[in-house]
């Protein structure tokens, strides 16, 4: 069957910003499949048998960014995998990626001509607002980068790695920023209206 091409929208921002929680708001009100880069790490950690998992989870804890093949190799099997299940789901939010260089370059040279980026939804958020959420959810969450020493690790990479990521993509004109330090409510509001605006 001729399948369309994936529609992707990458969901970036510090630590915390509110990724996973507005994508799933997302969801619940619009045609979007998420996929976060984060979860399928953590899960490919999980799984019996893998060859990667010492190495994420020494990664995740370091708050390091993994290789980009093992990365793309998980993102891009789950879109084959949902796209074949329902051919109606070619819309994706790719939440936690691409985070640095060697993660565009790798999405580039994997998925260029195969899935178009519509744009970047950027969740603004100071680094003390993101530091305290992330140590608020480490009360539960049982993440093994949810703690202060992890979280400062996070932070300094988001900020050497991943802003750059952000700025080229503001060159082009296709980022848009959420001011993600209100509250859940109020920050979805404002996706709304963007992508109310993107069709
Ligand atoms: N919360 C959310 N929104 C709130 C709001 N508006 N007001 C008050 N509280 C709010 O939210 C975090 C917490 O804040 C929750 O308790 C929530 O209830 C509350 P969440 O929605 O989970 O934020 P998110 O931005 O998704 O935070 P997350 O911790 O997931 O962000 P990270 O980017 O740090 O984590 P991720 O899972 O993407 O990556 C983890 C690690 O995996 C990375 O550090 C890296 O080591 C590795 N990784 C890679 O190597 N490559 C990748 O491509 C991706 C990840
Ligand atoms: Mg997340």
């Amino acid at each position: 069957s001729q399948m369309m091409k994936p529609q992707v929208v990458f969901v970036l921002g510090g630590p915390g910003a509110g990724k996973g929680t507005q994508c799933s708001k997302i969801v619940e009100n619009y045609n979007y499949t998420h996929l976060s880069a984060g979860d399928l790490l953590r899960a490919e950690r999980a799984r019996e048998g893998s060859e990667y998992g010492q190495l994420i989870a020494n990664y995740i804890k370091e708050g390091q960014i993994v290789p980009v093949e093992i990365t793309i190799n998980l993102l891009s099997k789950a879109m084959d995998e949902t796209m074949q299940e329902d051919d109606k789901k070619f819309r994706f939010l790719i939440d936690g990626f691409p985070r640095n260089e060697d993660n565009l370059q790798g999405w580039n040279k994997v998925m260029d001509g195969k899935a178009d980026v519509k744009f970047v939804l950027f969740f603004d958020c100071s680094n003390e607002v993101c530091i305290e959420r992330c140590l608020d959810r480490g009360k539960s969450s049982g993440r093994t980068d949810d703690n202060r020493e992890s979280l400062e690790k996070r932070i300094k990479t988001y900020l050497q790695s991943t802003r750059p990521i952000i700025e080229q993509y503001e060159k082009q004109g296709k980022v848009r920023t959420i001011d993600a330090s209100r509250s859940v409510d109020e920050v979805f509001a404002d996706v709304k209206t963007t992508l109310d605006k993107e069709g």
